[in-house]
């Protein structure tokens, strides 16, 4: 198949996702072209069957606002053309459902009056944080009923997508998946790096995100810094956003910062997760939690939130555990119990590996979207 793949390029879940599937699309002989703004962070270089085309926005002074939902749905329609694409996927609706669209419409209307079905993937702030927003929450639902074919990354974001946007097209749950070869325990290069950011073999916790408010990354911190009282530990903390500096303060304040170290945002982060012995995602609100899949695939043992989707993911008890949201005091507990039982960490961080294999291996879950591609196309031809 020729598959168009548009996502948000830069650090998010959603363009992980995205150029994660493209590549494991790709590798199994489909023709795969990105259309964005800029080239996804995680396209490793020149790969074979992937084609990357830049959208270009105009910026007249005019435009306070440039219209780049315009400039994509025209960059899509064109490929499309060119390449002679079966179907677009975009990844996060707000708004790239909405260019899909468009796309959609200037193709049939064109002189060869072809059809160019489009799939959406939602994947969470699209419809539980931007899609409320009264200003886009009628064009989501509308872009969102008018795809050839709807996918959530868990049940719960499905759930949700129907109550609250009250859509009725089906939507199919799809997860997120993860590449087992790339994320993986390796002790010989855990010898090499660990050193380097646990010098004095402390233990090692790990955090990633935007460092958005829902990440809830003081919480981090505070959890971070009950155990650190009690085990010799550091905390990387990778990603970047608008409550760095707030955490940053924070860990000033316990006189902690000295072990918190703030790596910014990585365009590889397997190595580093990878060295860590327990990631902490408290999160006020995951439709899914990459993140802690990625954590796992490491044998690195996730410390969660029970929020949105994140029990879809992680097992609590067997897998990782879960504690209520800003429950910092049960989650502290957790990585000091944890830490201080080698052989359990261990226990679980293989446990954990298997059920990533098991369940959200990329080689599995990109099948699902191939079948689901078919089906679509069938049901556009
Ligand atoms: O909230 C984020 O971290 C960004 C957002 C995105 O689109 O990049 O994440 C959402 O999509 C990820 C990939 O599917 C999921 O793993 C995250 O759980 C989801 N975030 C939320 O639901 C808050």
């Amino acid at each position: 198949m020729k598959i168009g793949i548009t996502c948000y390029p830069t650090y998010g879940g959603s363009g992980v996702v995205a150029t994660e599937l493209g590549l494991e699309l790709a590798q199994r002989g489909h023709e795969i072209h990105f259309i964005s703004y800029a080239q996804p962070i995680r396209l490793r270089g020149a790969e074979p069957n992937i084609h990357y085309h830049e959208v270009e926005v105009s910026r007249y002074p005019l435009f306070d606002y440039p219209p780049y939902d315009l400039a994509l749905a025209t960059r899509m329609a064109e490929v499309a053309q060119l390449y002679d694409l079966d179907l677009l996927h975009v990844h996060y609706a707000i708004p790239h459902s909405v260019s899909a669209l468009l796309a959609r419409q200037m193709l049939g209307a064109g002189p060869r009056g072809r059809r160019l079905p489009f799939v959406t993937t939602l994947h969470g702030t699209d419809i539980t944080l931007v899609g409320l927003d009264r200003s886009y929450l009628p064009i989501t639902r509308y872009s969102i009923e008018q795809s050839d074919g709807v996918t959530a990354i868990s049940n719960y974001l499905r759930d949700r997508t129907l109550r609250v946007f009250d859509v009725k097209n089906r939507i199919e749950v799809i997860y997120n998946s993860v590449n087992c070869d790339v994320y993986h325990r390796d002790p010989e290069e855990i010898a090499k790096m660990r050193p380097e950011y646990a010098p004095n073999n402390e233990r090692l916790l790990v955090h990633l995100s935007n460092f958005r408010p829902v990440k809830r990354l003081t919480d981090v911190i505070e959890i971070f810094d009950r155990v650190h009282k009690q085990i010799p530990s550091r905390l990387l903390l990778i990603g970047d956003g608008p409550d760095r500096s707030v955490a940053e303060w924070l860990a000033v304040q316990k006189g902690i910062h000295g072990d918190v170290l703030f790596l910014g945002k990585q365009d590889q982060i397997q190595d580093k997760v990878a060295i860590t012995d327990i990631m902490l995602m408290p999160s006020e609100l995951e439709s899914f939690g990459l993140a802690a899949l990625e954590a796992m695939a490491c044998e690195v043992v996730p410390i969660a939130t029970r929020a949105g989707g994140v029990p879809e993911v992680i097992d609590h008890g067997k897998t990782g555990y879960l504690a209520d949201v800003g429950d910092v005091e049960t989650m502290s507990r957790y990585a000091i119990d944890l830490l201080n039982n080698e052989q359990r960490l261990r226990e679980m961080g293989r446990q954990a590996r298997a059920v990533a294999m098991e369940r959200f291996c990329s080689t599995k879950i990109v099948k699902q979207y191939e079948d689901f591609y078919r089906r679509v196309l069938e049901r556009s031809a």
